[in-house]
């Protein structure tokens, strides 16, 4: 039985005070969370208080919504996996569609930042997913596999079990459009059968698989009903911790 991972992504949202408020109204909502994770992915910026700010609950995960590669050095305007450990990250976002979309992240880059992560002891969540283009040309399966095998080179059986995957099909991000559960639970199953031939039985019973999309509270119950979805990646709806906290009751 794999612990359900709810992930709330601010993206570029909340300074580092609006970050103390939200963690302090959602702790009110949510004073005691058990049987599950619950994670969070400030910007960097706020990443410092919302660690103090969440301190002291093991349920609550900090994380980090991107990483450089390199350990150090001159690469101006990046952080490394080592500078996030040190501030009490525990996974990092890699390859989410906006990186993909609006930074240049390819899949060579995803590979590396994955590889990264595990070097440094943070746990990736490697994102994927399809364009509408990709999608209504019946892509979906071809380019969700290239991002895998790309993004998981070089990963070897241990690293593969600090993995977790995001399917996040593009046309459902932000858009209030989410995925139909059913559409949902096909990529979910692609997604295990080839991880399953990356690692092994072991691999393929623990791997974590969350969606992510328009998740809300009012759609989250319905794709928790299918044991292949392990939880979600929620952008929108996680920033109001009114709206948040009632996603993550429904989820325990
Ligand atoms: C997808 C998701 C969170 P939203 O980016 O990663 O955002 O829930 O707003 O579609």
């Amino acid at each position: 039985m794999r612990t359900r991972f709810i992930v709330g992504n601010w993206k570029m949202n909340k300074t580092a005070t609006e970050a103390v408020a939200f963690v302090h109204r959602l702790k009110q909502e949510l004073p005691s969370v058990e049987g599950i994770q619950v994670g969070f992915t400030p910007p960097f910026t706020a990443l410092h208080a919302t660690r103090d700010a969440l301190a002291s609950n093991p349920a609550f995960l900090l994380g980090a919504q991107n990483l450089h590669w390199e350990e150090k050095g001159a690469f101006t305007g990046e952080v490394s996996g080592p500078m996030l450990k040190d501030l009490g990250c525990e996974f990092v976002l890699v390859g989410h569609s906006e990186r993909r979309q609006h930074f240049g992240d390819q899949d060579t880059w995803t590979n590396r930042k994955v590889l990264a992560a595990l070097r440094h002891g943070l746990r990736p969540i490697l994102c994927v997913g399809e364009t509408l283009q990709e999608r209504d040309s019946e892509h979906t399966d071809a380019v969700i596999e290239r991002q895998l095998r790309a993004g998981l080179v070089g990963v070897d059986d241990q690293g593969l079990a600090a993995v977790t995957i995001a399917y996040e099909p593009v046309w459902a991000i932000g858009t209030g459009r989410a995925a139909t559960p059913q559409q949902a639970v096909l990529v979910h199953r692609m997604i295990r059968r080839i991880i399953g031939e990356l690692g092994g039985a072991d691999r393929v019973q623990q791997l974590r698989i969350l969606y992510g999309g328009s998740v809300t509270p009012q759609n989250i119950a319905d794709f928790l009903s299918f044991e292949e979805i392990d939880g979600a990646l929620v952008g929108g709806a996680c920033l109001d911790p009114l709206s948040f906290a009632t996603l993550v009751r429904v989820a325990i």
